[in-house]
């Protein structure tokens, strides 16, 4: 009688289990040691199933990242990060960043300019500033890949 509920979380342990993990959650991080809403949109990543790794840069350092990465001044955040492939700026939600890798689009990557309130790391008791996540295509130009 039991059985039902056995094999439901024998499933959802299954499908848990980090088989495609490597390639596609795998993420690297670009920030400052003293920002702490980075650190916290780290910790949102890490929830959702990503396998975070972090470097804490020089400001300088972080700046000739960005520039290298094809973030102007004006599509900027704190931190930066990379997946396969695919550059990710700022307070990205985790649930953007898996739709990009799973429809995978030929662009730079997603940003979030600014630091929104309420965006993930952002919180701010309950303070929400609606955003909107950004797509970078390669001619320079974005476009709205969600709105939060
Ligand atoms: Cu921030």
């Amino acid at each position: 009688m039991a059985i039902r509920p056995i094999l439901a979380l024998l499933i959802a342990l299954l499908w848990g289990t980090p088989v495609f993990a490597a390639a596609e959650t795998a993420i690297e991080v670009w920030k400052s040691s003293t920002c702490s809403c980075c650190g916290n949109w780290v910790k949102h990543l890490e929830s959702n199933g990503f396998a975070v790794t972090v470097n804490a840069v020089e400001p300088s350092m972080l700046a000739a990242i960005k520039r290298q990465a094809g973030i102007s001044e004006t599509l900027a955040s704190c931190h930066t990060a990379k997946i396969d492939g695919y550059v990710i700026e700022g307070h990205v939600p985790a649930s953007d960043i898996k739709r990009l890798v799973a429809e995978h689009p030929d662009a730079v990557g997603l940003t979030v300019p600014g630091m929104p309130a309420g965006s993930p790391g952002m919180e701010q008791g309950g303070e929400f500033e609606p955003y909107d996540v950004l797509l970078l295509k390669k001619d320079g130009t974005t476009s709205v890949f969600a709105h939060h």
